[in-house]
């Protein structure tokens, strides 16, 4: 499957139950989500699995990516796309070990430093970020917007950058002017009234339409 597109939609079960998530699912992918991420800090790895198990037709009948966070094994038992890990979740080496060569791994990343050491790892791509304070992460310093343009142009133009962390659709246009071409974006897609509309809004904002 191939890694393009720039919105990065994310199932959170930080906001989303998990009677809930084929719906969310749903209503991300029905607003043109280019990727779609499980996130499920904190829940048994078999409802994991069997959450990623639902989720993923849906991901392949729109021809998006699913990618599984923080497991690789649960990504390679169901067949998910790619997997997603953290700054403390050791080599790509030893998750490739896991995935093989054909899965799509990304990295996330908290500084420039951090950014190019990914690339230079062979991520396929990065999350950078929190750019701004937020609750989906909490306790993480926001690394503000000072560096996108930088790291878009170094990194970015060997592996999507998606830049991450307190993205909401009022700030966006901040973002995008800052450098930023590829973006995840939580809760302010997950909590929005209308969670297809607000998918479809942002989509809009990326398109420079
Ligand atoms: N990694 C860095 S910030 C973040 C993650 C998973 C959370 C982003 O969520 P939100 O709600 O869009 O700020
Ligand atoms: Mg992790």
């Amino acid at each position: 499957m191939k890694l393009t597109g720039q919105l990065y939609a994310i199932v959170d079960l930080g906001y989303v139950k998990p009677e809930n998530a084929v719906t969310a699912a749903k209503a991300l992918l029905a607003g043109g989500a280019d990727l779609l991420q499980l996130r499920a800090k904190g829940h048994a790895e078999q409802d994991i699995e069997d959450l990623s198990r639902m989720i993923l037709p849906l991901c392949r009948e729109a021809g998006v990516p699913f990618i599984v966070n923080d497991y690789p094994e649960i990504a390679v038992r169901v067949g998910s796309d790619g997997v997603h890990i953290g700054q403390d979740d050791g080599s790509l080496a030893g998750v490739r070990a896991i995935v093989g060569e054909q899965m799509i791994v990304g990295r996330s990343t908290h500084s420039p430093e951090q950014a190019k050491a990914a690339l230079a790892e062979g991520f396929d791509y990065i999350g950078f970020g929190p750019l701004f304070p937020t609750p989906t992460k909490a306790g993480r310093p926001g690394i503000g917007i000072e560096n996108i343009i930088a790291v878009q142009a170094e990194v970015g133009s060997q592996i999507p950058v998606f830049c991450i962390g307190g993205i909401k659709r009022d700030n966006l246009p901040q973002v995008l002017s800052a450098g930023a071409k590829n973006v995840v974006i939580v809760s302010d897609l997950l909590t929005a009234p209308g969670v297809t509309a607000a998918v479809r809004e942002v989509k809009s904002a990326l398109s420079g339409d």
